[in-house]
Formats: structure tokens, C-alpha cells, sequence
């Protein structure tokens, strides 16, 4: 490699932004799963089993083949281009876990906030803290092989998300699909901090 070269190189790398994205929602939603489908290094999960003790405190009615559940955070990474760089944070879905979200979103651009339409009030919480915090969230309803869906117009209205805030659906298993929403994150994100047409400068 040419000197010339290896310069290129090092300013290539010197304009990669990197950002931390939080993947958040209630129990059992799909947060680790959205992780692990997207995630390019082996993503770091905190995955505990559930035993006896969590019958009648976590309700997995709707997620009968779910054995484990996360206890700290689930932690992947994954380069949306040559340039941008995204570290993905889900947060532990009980409520007993609540002391680390402070922690866990600390530094972050936004907030991907999943939903089970079976379940919509579980990602109330979650809807509160971020609005909360002013931190940029949108909705992805998980759709669970369409067995929970519904417009998401409707999906809109039951949560009183307002007009510019997307709502959106996804599949936490596939890749492409959690990709496109990590990508709507940070362009919605981009897109509130544009000035807006008229304001001061
Ligand atoms: N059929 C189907 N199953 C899914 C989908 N997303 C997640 N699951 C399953 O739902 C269960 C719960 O997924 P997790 O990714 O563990 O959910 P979580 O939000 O991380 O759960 P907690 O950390 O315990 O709050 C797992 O058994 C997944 O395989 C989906 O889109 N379709
Ligand atoms: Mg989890």
C-alpha cells in the first residue's frame, strides 16, 4: 500500500459515527431476538431461565416457548455503511429491572420501542420514559407471524403516538427487516435535527 494510500485510509476511517441505539418494550416482545438477528458480532446477551419463581410475575401466556428472560442487557453491533456505525443496547423487558434503564440509555440517539399488539400496554412504560427523557423513539409492532396484527394506523391511535413519530412494522427474527428499522430510527433522528424550514439560524 502507498503511502498516498494509507492516508486515504485513515481519513476514510476518522468519518465513521458510530451511535448507540436502545431496543426497549415489554416482556417477552422480542428484544433479544431483534438484537441476535442483526447483530454482526456475536451479540452479548444476559439470558437468565425462568424458574418457579417468576410463575405468577411474568406473564408468558403469549410467549409459551420462552424459557429464559433478560436480566442485565443484550449488547450487538451492526455497520449500516461504511460510515455509520450502530451499537444496539435491549433493556431487560420485567419490570424489576427497572433501576438500569437510566444507565442504559445514557448517551443514546433514540430508542426503537417494540410492541406486541396482543399485549399494547406493556410498551406504556417504555413510551413514558422516553418521552420522559426527550430521547427520539418510534414504534416497530413485532409481528409475530401476523397472529397479532392490526393496522398500524389503530396501532397509532390505541398508544396516542402523534403524527410524526413513525409506527412501523418489523419481524425481530429477520435481519433485513430490523435493519430497515434501525435505518427509520436514525433517519427520523436526522430528520428532528434538521432545522426546520423558517427557523432562526
Ligand atoms: N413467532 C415469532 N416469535 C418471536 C418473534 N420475535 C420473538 N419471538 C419469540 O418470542 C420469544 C421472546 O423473545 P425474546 O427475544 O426473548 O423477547 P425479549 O423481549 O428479549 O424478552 P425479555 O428480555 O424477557 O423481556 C422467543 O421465544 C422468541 O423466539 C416473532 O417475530 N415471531
Ligand atoms: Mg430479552
Amino acid at each position: 500500500m502507498t503511502y498516498e494510500n494509507a492516508a486515504y485510509d485513515a481519513s476514510a476511517a476518522q468519518r465513521v459515527t458510530s451511535a448507540k441505539i436502545v431496543i426497549a418494550g415489554g416482556f417477552g416482545v422480542g428484544k433479544t431476538t431483534l438484537v441476535g438477528s442483526v447483530s454482526e458480532i456475536t451479540p452479548l446477551t444476559t439470558e437468565a431461565i425462568m424458574t418457579s419463581a417468576s410463575v405468577g410475575v411474568d406473564d408468558n401466556k403469549d410467549v409459551p416457548g420462552k424459557t429464559t428472560t433478560t436480566v442485565a442487557m443484550d449488547f450487538g453491533r451492526i455497520t449500516i455503511d461504511r460510515d455509520l456505525i450502530l451499537y444496539l443496547f435491549g433493556t431487560p423487558g420485567q419490570t424489576r429491572f427497572w433501576f438500569m434503564w437510566d444507565e442504559l440509555v445514557r448517551g443514546a440517539i433514540g430508542a426503537v420501542v417494540l410492541v406486541d399488539t396482543r399485549r399494547l400496554a406493556d410498551c406504556f412504560a417504555a413510551i413514558d420514559f422516553f418521552e420522559h427523557r426527550r430521547l427520539p423513539y418510534l414504534i416497530a409492532v413485532n409481528c409475530f407471524d401476523g397472529q397479532n396484527f392490526h393496522e398500524l394506523q389503530d396501532v397509532r391511535e390505541a398508544l396516542a403516538i402523534p403524527d410524526d413519530i413513525p409506527v412501523i412494522s418489523t419481524d425481530a427474527r429477520s435481519r433485513e427487516s430490523t435493519k430497515q428499522t434501525l435505518i427509520t430510527l436514525v433517519e427520523y433522528v436526522l430528520s428532528m435535527r434538521k432545522p426546520r424550514a423558517g427557523a432562526p439560524v
